[in-house]
């Protein structure tokens, strides 16, 4: 019934930025299903920052992609054949899947897609693993309270543009950092934002910054980390928080720069500065997707994707979003939704 599986697999480790070089695509047959598998046919697949480090023959919080390997990913896809019990035939399920057009599984770590009204692709963006580090990491480590100063960095993308409407809907004022003049249109007239800030028609970030944030900073969610990071800690105020989720800026270093030196400013202004990977709060994601669901539903959690076609094209949708071309959730369209 499939004659061949179509796969992308990691040809080469990355030194700096990724080429699409370092990916291959393959053909290879399908095994027999086994009790307890079920055959998925991949809809849509994500492509995340997250996948630049685990091209690194580095072990992080999860083992490296091997040379040769399929390249790690989640997937919405649909069950078209099956020998599970929870997993029947045209169910719709989201998991870790990876980059390729079919995948077995046996039903660990994935999930019935429940996106209720939403298209299906949004389990993968503002009702998938983005959203839910927006929603869980925010509240949890920045504590956002009403009249506070909110900065997010790599705002108009999957996470930072979620970030900053939920401080909206916290009542903040709310300033993103992002890389483009449409970017921080987006922002402002579509999102809510107070204020946004393209980092890269300035490289004054403390002046522009300070500008925006006249009554300097409480909370920082930090996705990208480096010079823009260093000019938001110089205008953090007594007690304020900020949040680590990502430092995109970081992760195509081949040697780390030497920043200016700011955790004093911590001691200063008595302020926290804390880590977090979003898998920690999965006690709280039942209750953080019901939020988000009720929020995308009411129109008061807007989203947007970049949808590149073909799984052929996944390692240029991929190099695509490290440079910034996405504004919301990159994605790769594999094949048709029913
Ligand atoms: P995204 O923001 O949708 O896409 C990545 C964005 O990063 C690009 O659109 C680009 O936008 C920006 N960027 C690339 N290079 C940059 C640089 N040198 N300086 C500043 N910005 C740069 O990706 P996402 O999925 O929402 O992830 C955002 C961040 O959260 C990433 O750092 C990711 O690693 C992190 N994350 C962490 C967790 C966790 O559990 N801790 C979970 C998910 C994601 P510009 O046009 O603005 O440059
Ligand atoms: C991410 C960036 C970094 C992410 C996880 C990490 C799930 C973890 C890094 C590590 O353990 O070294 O976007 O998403």
């Amino acid at each position: 019934m499939v004659p061949l599986n179509r796969q992308i697999l990691l040809a080469a480790r990355p030194v700096g930025f990724p080429k699409e070089t370092d990916f291959r695509l393959v053909d290879s047959s399908l095994p027999d299903l086994a009790p307890g598998q079920f055959l998925v046919r991949s809809i849509f697949l994500s492509v995340d920052p997250y996948m630049r480090g685990r091209m690194n023959d580095r072990k992080s919080y999860a083992e490296p992609v091997g040379i040769d390997e399929v390249m790690v990913g989640g997937v919405v896809g649909e069950v078209i054949e099956s020998q599970h019990e929870k997993f029947g035939v045209g169910k719709l399920v989201v998991g870790m899947f990876g980059w390729q057009e079919y995948a077995i599984s046996d039903g660990t770590e994935v999930r019935i897609v429940d996106t209720g009204s939403a298209p299906i692709s949004t389990a993968l963006g503002v009702l998938g693993m983005p959203g839910l580090t927006a929603y869980c990491g925010f509240l949890d480590i920045c504590q956002p309270k009403e009249g506070e100063t909110v900065v997010v960095s790599g705002a108009a993308g999957a996470v930072g543009s979620v970030v900053g409407q939920i401080a909206k809907l916290k009542g903040c004022q709310v300033v993103g950092v992002a890389g483009s003049d449409a970017k921080v249109a987006h922002l402002v007239d579509d999102l809510g934002f107070d204020a946004a800030l393209n980092y890269k028609s300035t490289d004054d970030y403390y002046g522009k910054l300070r500008e925006l944030c006249p009554e300097g900073i409480d909370c920082y969610f930090d996705n990208v980390g480096g010079p823009i990071s260093d000019a938001a800690f110089a205008l953090i105020n007594r007690f304020a928080r900020i949040a680590i989720c990502g430092q995109i800026s970081q992760y195509n270093a081949q040697k780390l720069e030497q920043g200016p030196r700011l955790l004093w400013k911590l001691i200063e202004k008595q302020a926290k500065v804390e880590g977090f990977l979003v898998f920690q709060y999965v006690s709280q994601f039942r209750e953080a997707m019901q939020q988000l669901s009720e929020w995308v539903d009411s129109g008061k959690l807007k989203y947007r994707e970049r949808i590149v076609d073909g799984l052929e094209n996944a390692p240029r949708a991929f190099l695509e979003m490290l440079q910034g071309e996405n504004i919301g959730k990159q994605l790769v369209k594999i094949s048709e939704a029913p």
